[in-house]
């Protein structure tokens, strides 16, 4: 078999010509230290030089099978043409005018996308700006504004950015919180479905005791938003009970609370649709997203109902670079990208490939407790056999073994014993058959 090559010339294959991490990586790690942060982490300390569709390379020539894309952002491949070309294009002809000096038109052709594709045929407004974290603040803000209350609801195990008011909306204190504080005010944390955990509760029943909390500690006349993630992402890909969801958006709309969907990390194909409220059913009045909606520019948008949208007054909202036009340009590469390969639909062949080779996994090793996530969204709960009793200490050993064979995998979890795998949608489904391969090679030796 020929071996596939992407766009740019990345051959899609597991190569490994150096140990992991090579002596050219080793040697800019040391670099690193020295001029780096050492607040800013890294999970894989090999540095990459090229990388396309599902693969990336390192400058020691190792070609690793990636099955993180970034944190979810290269969901339509690495260096997808589409986005690489718009981006080329438009960085010849402007790089920034700063759109609330002299605005452009592909930060209008973004919105117009985003109003078009998000939950809801109602009418709509985007807003653009930079990284997840601001997206999230902004809608916070928008909702104050338009509701003119001040408390926001979050979820147990969220994950919302690393900004002062996302720090205090994210529910796990290290790495993320220990230390920074003091938090904004006014957040409020209610119970989660976490049914792996909670037991066979119905969706409902869950949503009772979050409603009941908000109901009797903050008054829901003083909610301005409730912020939900439908599959929560950092804190272990943890999928609610049917009922849940639209239990919570039931509760916000009849007691005058913006429900807003944080689809960050799971939206644009990611879990096979093109959002993952649309498989709950639940129309959101304001969505933010970021991450797979510009093929790795740094891009992020809040879109929501027209009325509260354009509540805030002119000039309310904004930032020196929201919508730059390279990477509107990307956005447009990588949303024409999905549209033109129905990447839904490869998200759930991506399910449909991988799920049922854990649940496999599952039956040989009882470490693995949980197989859960939909589409290019899936993850495995490690536990100690027998229990629920988290078992992190396996999910970072098995990370590293499959980090030593070529392949990038990365954990999450409120306990960090979860396994996410968040592959490409053009990744060859050969690779992803491989790197199931080698993780189910891990478990042989490591359990
Ligand atoms: N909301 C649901 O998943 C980012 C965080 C990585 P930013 N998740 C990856 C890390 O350790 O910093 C995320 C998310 C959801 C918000 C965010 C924040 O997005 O673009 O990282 O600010």
């Amino acid at each position: 078999m020929t071996a596939v090559v992407d766009n740019n010339g990345v051959v899609q294959e597991r190569r490994l010509v150096t140990e992991i991490p090579g002596p050219r990586s080793s040697a800019m790690l040391a670099r690193k230290t020295d001029a780096v942060s050492a607040g800013v982490g890294v999970s894989l300390p090999v540095f990459i030089e090229r990388a396309g569709g599902g693969v990336l390379v390192d400058v020691d020539g190792n070609h690793l099978i990636d099955m993180g894309s970034g944190i979810a952002v290269t969901t339509v491949g690495n260096a997808n043409p589409l986005v690489a070309d718009a981006v080329a294009e438009q960085a010849h002809a402007f790089t920034h005018t700063c759109f609330m000096v002299t605005p452009y038109e592909g930060y209008v052709d973004v919105c117009e996308k985003l109003n078009q594709l998000t939950p809801g045929d109602h009418a709509k407004r985007s807003a653009l700006f930079n990284s997840g974290a601001e997206a999230v603040e902004n809608a916070v803000k928008i909702a104050r504004y338009a509701t003119k209350r001040s408390a926001v609801i979050v979820l147990e195990h969220g994950y919302h950015g690393r900004t002062n008011l996302t720090m205090a909306l994210t529910a796990k204190n290290m790495p993320y919180k220990e230390g920074f504080g003091p938090f904004a005010p006014e957040v409020y944390r209610v119970p989660t479905s976490y049914p792996f955990r909670d037991g066979p509760h119905d969706g409902k029943e869950v949503a009772l005791w979050a409603t009941t909390k908000i109901e009797k500690e903050v008054g829901a006349h003083n909610v301005a938003a409730i912020v939900v993630e439908p599959i929560q992402g950092e804190g272990g890909f943890i999928v609610p009970a049917p009922g849940f969801i639209s239990s919570i958006a039931e509760f916000a709309s009849a007691n005058g609370i913006v429900f807003i969907a944080d689809e960050i990390q799971s939206g644009f194909c990611r879990t096979g649709d093109w959002f993952a409220m649309d498989h709950e059913g639940v129309v959101p009045d304001m969505i933010t997203t970021a991450k797979g909606i510009a093929g790795g520019m740094p891009l992020a948008a809040v879109t929501g109902r027209a009325d509260l949208m354009d509540a805030v007054h002119a000039g309310g909202l904004g930032g020196t670079y929201g919508g730059n036009p390279v990477a509107c340009a990307g956005a447009l590469g990588a949303i024409r990208w999905m549209e033109e390969n129905n990447a839904c639909a490869l998200a759930r062949d991506i399910e449909a490939l991988m799920v049922p080779r854990l649940q496999a996994m599952a039956e040989n090793f009882p470490q693995i407790g949980d197989v859960r996530g939909r589409g290019a969204m899936l993850a495995i709960e490690l536990v100690e056999p027998g229990t629920r009793n988290a078992n992190a200490s396996l999910a970072a050993d098995l990370n590293k073994y499959c980090h030593q064979h070529g392949v990038l995998t990365l954990t999450a979890g409120t306990y960090g014993n979860v396994f996410r795998f968040l592959p490409s949608l053009a990744t060859p489904k050969a690779l992803i058959e491989e790197a199931l391969t080698i993780l189910e090679a891990g478990f042989e030796k490591l359990t």
